[in-house]
């Protein structure tokens, strides 16, 4: 009789060393807080001219990541210190280890597509084959399609180790839902879903992740359905943006106040009552957002037709939230062309000035920013733009200033695309003499400045939901 994966694991006793594939902004906090709760990690890490370099400076307790990261570069310091982590490039010790984790990211091979990139994950999950043994727990933390783990994940591992999923080794989706900046507190705080191909990698799953978990709590599923849970979560904020965005366009149309309406909307109290209206803006950038719908879409698609029951000819909500979304940038442009219009101004040869490339308020993160569309669209159109951002040092073919004062210098237009902080702060009489325009226009993409102030001092202001003051008389 063929010994259950169960008593598999029972014989194997305890998970004491695991392997984390990916030495990148999730695997490193994963790697230090298991190395805090297990025996042994080994955190694995192609010595490629990329990132090899993260190897020899992880093994002398240095954090190779950016920014501010809370307890990180302790954490990291004490485990290797205390031996209990080592960071290597020979994939072979994966057969020490008990359970493997695997958080490779997935971008978008072509934007323009819209299909995300397998081959480093693919490569990550061939190499886990290669060197895993009866009894190890192999967890994709990935943002997959939905269907991946089962159907793609499943077979790559069985063909590079000659076992059998969830009968010699065990199988599970554990989404990873850190935010840069909060990585460790993330991972610790954060419920954590935890989906396996069976009920026993389940179980093997649960005993990897809740040793982290502080205030978090573990939330079993199946792996499909954990896949959809992260795919869906993402869809779901992206929706509700897109619906702050249309509402806005519409309250510019009819010429009221969107911030007006929301207070009113958000004012609904009382039990069971939601309205989680978000904010409109210049566009939804980031990594997450823009490309987990169509994760959700093509794993429904993936599914058999059949099952899939929705109204004909009508596209899918989700898909069309994206659309409004990615508009926005669009929008920004036309507000510019009415701006400039209004000063008696053409495209062709004016001066604007784009404040703010990063996609999120107060970072130095511009993938996939919304500022990119925007900036190309002007640039069709002779556009002299020049961008500042106080994160952003640099952008393929974009020069980006870190001082305002070139940027505003005989600027027709100033375009807030980002909500730094230091924007809240612009002053409209500065900005005026640095533009030596009057009347100079302003369009503010993120709810940033007031428009009264602005107005006063003799500019033409427009902005994202501010129908109210878009067609403003000019201050005398
Ligand atoms: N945005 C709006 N209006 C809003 C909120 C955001 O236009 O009301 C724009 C932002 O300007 C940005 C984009 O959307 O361009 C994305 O912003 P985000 O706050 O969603 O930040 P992300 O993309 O880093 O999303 C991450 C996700 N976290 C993970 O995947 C682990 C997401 O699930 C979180 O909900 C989000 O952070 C968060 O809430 O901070």
């Amino acid at each position: 009789m063929t010994q259950l994966l169960a008593d598999i694991f029972y014989e194997r006793g305890p998970i004491k060393t695991i392997g984390v594939i990916g030495m990148g902004y999730v695997g490193i906090p994963a790697a230090a807080l298991f190395a805090q709760s297990f025996n042994m990690v080994y955190g694995f890490q192609r010595d490629s001219t990329s990132s090899g370099y993260k190897i020899s400076l992880l093994n002398s307790g240095k954090n190779p990541l950016k920014g501010e990261e809370p307890g990180l570069d302790e954490l990291i310091h004490d485990i290797v210190l205390n031996k209990k982590f080592e960071c290597t490039s020979d994939f072979s010790k994966i057969s020490f280890c008990d359970a493997v984790t695997i958080a490779i990211q997935t971008p978008f091979l072509n934007p323009k597509d819209l299909i995300p990139d397998f081959s480093a994950l693919e490569d990550g999950i061939r190499q886990v084959g290669k060197f895993i043994t009866r009894g190890t727990l192999v967890v994709l933390e990935s943002t997959i399609t939905p269907g991946t783990t089962v159907n793609w994940a499943l077979k790559i591992l069985e063909e590079e180790s000659g076992l059998i999923a969830g009968k010699d080794f065990g199988l599970a989706h554990a989404p990873e839902r850190v935010m840069v900046g909060k990585l460790l507190q993330n991972i610790q705080e954060h419920d954590r879903i935890v989906g396996g191909i069976d009920e026993v990698s389940t179980q093997r799953a649960i005993e990897l992740y809740s040793p982290v978990l502080t205030l978090g709590k573990v939330i079993p599923m199946t792996a499909t359905a954990a896949e959809v849970t992260k795919t869906a979560e993402n869809t779901f904020r992206d929706l509700q943006i897109a619906a702050a965005n249309q509402l806005a366009l519409y309250c510019e149309a009819m010429g009221i106040n969107f911030y007006d309406v929301r207070a009113g909307i958000d004012s609904l109290k009382g039990d069971g009552i939601t309205r989680a209206i978000l904010w409109p803006g210049a566009g939804v950038g980031g990594h997450c957002l823009t490309k987990d719908t169509y994760h959700l879409e093509r794993g429904v698609k993936n599914a058999d037709k059949q099952l899939i029951d929705f109204p004909e000819g009508v596209e899918s909500l989700y898909v069309t939230a994206r659309h409004i979304n990615d508009f926005m940038p669009k929008h920004m442009f036309h507000l510019l062309k009415k701006g400039l219009n209004r000063s008696g101004k053409d495209l062709n040869g004016a001066k604007v000035a784009l404040l703010g490339w990063s996609f999120l308020a107060n970072t130095d993160d511009a993938r996939n920013t919304p500022a990119e569309p925007f900036y190309q669209l002007c640039k069709d159109a002779g556009v002299d733009i020049q961008v500042h951002d106080p994160w952003v040092t640099e952008w393929p073919g974009v020069r980006i200033y870190s001082e305002l004062k070139p940027v505003l210098a005989n600027a027709d237009v100033i375009v807030i695309f980002t909500g730094h902080r230091m924007y809240y702060e612009l002053d409209p009489q500065h900005a005026l003499k640095l533009s030596g325009k009057k009347p100079c226009v302003i369009i503010d993409g993120r709810n940033v400045i007031d428009p009264d102030v602005f107005i006063r001092d003799g500019f033409i202001y427009l902005g994202i939901g501010r129908g109210d003051k878009n067609s403003h008389p000019l201050a005398l």
